[in-house]
């Protein structure tokens, strides 16, 4: 998030005067008991709560090993700032006894306790728009290469939900490619396939069915070693499915689609699968309704065909309703850009829009919370009535 209210702290510290904790009294969040040896990058294939499931993340097709979290759930960054981990995080772990690495191969009643300590900073992260009060959004999954927009064939695609999940696979960094599954139940995949491009400017899309194999080739040629991928679509779209078809064994369990169409998830939480030639996928529950994380980058890179037509609007912040000389309502009148692709962008964009005021109205309190809680923690510091709460 760019310059999260980086300002107004700053403000802030000028008026509050510095706590004077006792001496020995920590500040930060309890620190787990850590051994003295050497600590292990880890990587995270599954979060849960209070505890993730590891492996070292020079052998990602290790079994995985439980290492517990600080009570908070959370991990420090370089920057000092705490987060939660999640699926595809690498980071850094120590045993209590001995080395982390001797954790592993060593699995079982003997080998070590291990601790997450710290987190490495993200090299990508899918964001949705979080569900739950206490946080803006959630990491889908970080450290992620590709993003599988996977959609199925049969009911028809949605087009609007492909745009969906393309701007937030823009948005985090990693390369999408679109992946229609149940081409076996459909006459003409490839005609539909193309179809489905024309709304996935600069993305690569391709038909599959687990079924019979078919276009499955360009999908594995993506699983170079060490790269990272994670599937998102909506439940039943086809998504484990597709994973244990790329691992080549039954991973995770796959759901049989209810006659209404409307899906059950069968998926319920999200895991780092190694696949065959050292590539890892993370399979997703179903998202239902994401929420997209204002991304006007990722906006103008899903719908580049919109933001090229806005440069010819007279005014340069042109909303496309009403304006005067709009280029781009020109260029639906005259067939050049398809409507539905228009209601879509303002679909998305008004959403980005609310979810940017919301998340700074949030920001705001959060951080009207923590200068309350400083300023408590420093009088009942300065009256000796022990340690402030982490
Ligand atoms: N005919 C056909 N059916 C498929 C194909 N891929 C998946 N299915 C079926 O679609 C249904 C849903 O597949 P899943 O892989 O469980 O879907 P999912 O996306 O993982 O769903 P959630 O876990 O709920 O998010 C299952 O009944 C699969 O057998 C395919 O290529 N062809
Ligand atoms: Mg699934
Ligand atoms: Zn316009």
């Amino acid at each position: 998030m760019p310059g999260r209210a980086a300002p107004a702290a700053g403000k802030a510290v000028a008026r509050v005067p510095r706590p004077t904790y006792r001496r020995g009294v920590s500040t930060s969040a309890p620190h787990p008991p850590a051994g003295t040896g050497a600590p292990l990058r880890a990587r995270v294939v599954r979060a849960e709560r209070g505890a993730l499931l590891v492996v070292p993340d020079d052998d990602l097709g290790a079994a995985a090993r439980r290492a517990e979290l600080p009570r908070d759930g959370l991990l420090p960054l370089p920057d000092g700032t705490r987060t939660p981990p999640t699926v595809g995080d690498v980071v850094a772990v120590v045993a209590v006894v001995g080395d982390a690495r001797d954790a592993w191969p060593a699995d079982g009643p003997h080998a070590p306790a291990l601790h997450a300590t710290a987190l490495h900073p993200r090299r990508t992260a899918v964001v949705r728009d979080s569900a739950g009060r206490t946080s803006l959004e959630q990491v889908v999954a970080a450290n992620v290469d590709v993003v599988l927009v996977v959609e199925h064939l049969d009911p028809d695609p949605d087009l609007g939900r492909v745009e969906r999940l393309l701007t937030l696979a823009w948005r985090s960094g990693a390369r999408p490619v679109v992946v229609l599954t149940k081409a076996d139940l459909v006459p003409d995949p490839d005609g539909m396939a193309a179809e489905v491009a024309q709304v996935a400017i600069g993305v690569d899309v391709h038909a599959v069915s687990v079924l019979d194999g078919a276009g499955l080739d360009p999908v594995r040629a993506l699983l170079a070693p060490g790269v990272a991928l994670v599937a998102v679509g909506a439940s039943g779209a086809g998504k484990s499915s597709l994973v244990n078809s790329l691992a080549g064994r039954q991973v995770m369990a796959t759901g049989e689609i209810r006659a209404d169409g409307r899906g059950r998830h069968t998926t319920t939480h999200r895991e780092l699968v190694p696949l065959a030639g050292g590539a890892v996928l993370v399979d997703t529950p179903g998202l239902r309704g994401v929420g997209l994380v204002a991304a006007p980058d990722a906006l103008d890179t899903t719908f580049a065909d919109v933001a090229a037509l806005a440069a010819a609007c007279r005014f340069t912040d042109c909303s496309h309703e009403r304006e005067p000389g709009c280029a781009v309502r020109a260029a639906v009148a005259s067939g050049e850009l398809a409507e539905r692709r228009l209601v879509s962008w303002h679909k998305l964009a008004r959403e980005a829009a609310y979810q940017a005021r919301r998340a700074d109205a949030r920001l705001a309190a959060e951080e009207r919370a923590r200068w309350r809680r400083i300023t408590r923690d420093h009088h009942r510091a300065l009256r000796g009535h022990g340690a402030p709460r982490p």
